[in-house]
């Protein structure tokens, strides 16, 4: 009995250790994500997808639904007007921050919804990966500075570019960081965080997505780029980021946003 107790206390905190995003700004416009964790949740008008995750915990298997827009992942009810080109930032909640030992790639994808995102079918969504970033450099001892480090280091935030010269249009934004500190055989996996938000993006582009794939065919599991012990170095130049090759639509380099 006693225990069970333990084990409780041990796990509760762990639970909000995890996080969700709850600020988003597009086109320089301010919006509060959805927070699961509020009492009622809220708020009722956001471009950040709903979810019943109220602890923000981490999703594997990678092919179940939950992996395309969270657990219970449900449309925004608006959408975020962002022009062609121009950049979203997501910011992370955290009672303090993204915990430091949450190290991994940063990634984004956008799927057009071909009508209003709000009505979209998640499990219909073919996404391009737009931009990616994974292992940076050995600047700190343990496991070096990662994407993840990043964006602790920029206030929980990722900006994401919008591909210059996209069609107009109704599409979904990705976002998702992966953390890697229990990805070691024996450990509990690598850590899912996708954050889906609504955007209606402007100008006249021409640019469409084809070759999209469905989120649940992402990942395996046991590729290089998810199952790894990064504890033993700080050196991992050679790491694969995993999921599908950067869209050829979107900037050609890692993090496309910083041109
Ligand atoms: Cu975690």
């Amino acid at each position: 009995m006693f225990s069970s107790i333990a084990i409780i206390a041990a796990i509760a905190p762990l639970a909000f250790a995890h996080s969700h995003v709850d600020e988003i700004w597009a086109n320089n416009i301010h919006y509060t994500g959805y927070n699961p964790n509020g009492f009622p949740p809220y708020p009722s008008n956001t471009p950040g997808w709903f979810t019943t995750n109220s602890g923000g915990n981490p999703l594997y298997p990678v092919n179940t639904t939950a992996i395309i827009c969270g657990v219970g992942g449900s449309p925004a009810n608006i959408s975020a007007p962002v022009a062609a080109g121009g950049i979203v930032r997501a910011r992370w909640w955290q009672p303090g921050e993204w915990p430091v030992s949450h190290h991994g790639p940063v990634l984004d994808y956008l799927a057009p919804c071909n009508g209003p995102c709000s009505k979209v079918n998640p499990e219909s969504l073919k996404f391009v990966k737009i931009d990616q970033r994974g292992w940076l450099n050995t600047s700190t001892w343990q496991e070096g500075t990662w994407a993840a480090d990043e964006l602790r280091a920029d206030d929980q935030s990722w900006n994401i570019k919008i591909p210059a010269g996209l069609k107009a249009g109704e599409y979904i934004l990705r976002h998702e960081i992966i953390a890697l500190h229990v990805a070691f055989e024996g450990g509990a996996g690598a850590e899912h965080y996708p954050q889906c938000i609504n955007l209606k993006v402007t100008g006249s582009g021409t640019k469409t997505i084809t070759g999209g794939v469905d989120a649940r065919t992402f990942y395996r599991g046991d590729e290089p780029g998810l199952d790894i012990d990064i504890h033993t170095t700080n050196d991992h130049s050679g790491y694969v980021i995993p999921g599908p090759p950067v869209w050829s639509g979107a900037v050609k380099k890692d993090r496309s946003f910083e041109a």
